[in-house]
């Protein structure tokens, strides 16, 4: 009975308690890029120059080399900026809680509708509070050709501390080249991480009493075995 009960409450600790929610409104981009800026340069037609962006579903829509991809998702369609690190997307937020966060996204390489050995992109997602410097929490480079239209599933790799408070995060493409170098992000999301909790209402005192628990039952074996 007594290992029942133990098992149960070791199972519950396993339960993140933490109340879930996006840190990054219009993440899907549903809304449009509304929310967010960027250095890059905006255009609702044509992404043939570098360093330009959009929200569209069908990157072939702006490129007409870029790859076609079906059905109405909006998601941010960029031509990579060669040169210096430009923001393609910068974003203000606020965590209600301190505590450890985990972030995820898709990235997409759109360069070509015909096989391009373009130069990849390496997209940096980042974090900064109180004015520090950014730090990287997670990155994705395209492997072009092979992977063109291929949406990846990108998550930071270890979670992350954000104090309660405003957050920056922004999107960078490290990658300078010019041909190629074009990608599609959606689905930005910044939310607790899932990480063992306590148990709401069980606390300290409950731990210590399945700990003691533990150590009876510990006990009671080593008894009966000796
Ligand atoms: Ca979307
Ligand atoms: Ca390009």
């Amino acid at each position: 009975m007594k290992l029942k009960i133990l098992s149960v409450f070791l199972a519950s600790l396993a339960v993140s308690t933490s109340a879930s929610a996006n840190l990054i409104q219009n993440g899907d981009f549903s809304a449009g890029f509304t929310g967010f800026s960027s250095e890059y340069t905006f255009t609702n037609s044509n992404l043939q120059p570098e360093g330009t962006y959009t929200v569209g579903s069908n990157p072939h829509d702006y490129h007409p080399l870029f790859v076609s991809v079906a059905g109405g998702n909006p998601m941010l369609i960029a031509n990579g900026a060669p040169g210096n690190e430009q923001v393609l997307l910068g974003y203000t937020g606020a965590a209600l809680a301190s505590g450890n966060y985990a972030f995820s996204a898709s990235v997409m390489n759109i360069c070509c509708n015909v096989p391009f050995n373009g130069a990849p992109s390496t997209v940096l997602f980042q974090i900064s509070q109180g004015g520090g410097p950014f730090a990287t929490v997670a990155s994705y480079t395209t492997n072009p050709p092979g992977d063109a239209g291929v949406s990846n599933f990108v998550t930071s790799v270890t979670p992350f501390f954000l104090q309660t408070g405003l957050f920056s995060f922004r999107i960078i493409d490290t990658v300078s080249a010019a041909a190629g170098n074009d990608f599609a992000i959606d689905n930005l999301s910044i939310d607790a991480a899932a990480v063992p909790g306590p148990i709401v209402g069980a606390g300290f005192p409950g731990l210590l009493m399945a700990l003691g628990g533990l150590v009876v039952l510990a006990r009671r074996r080593r008894a009966t075995a000796a």
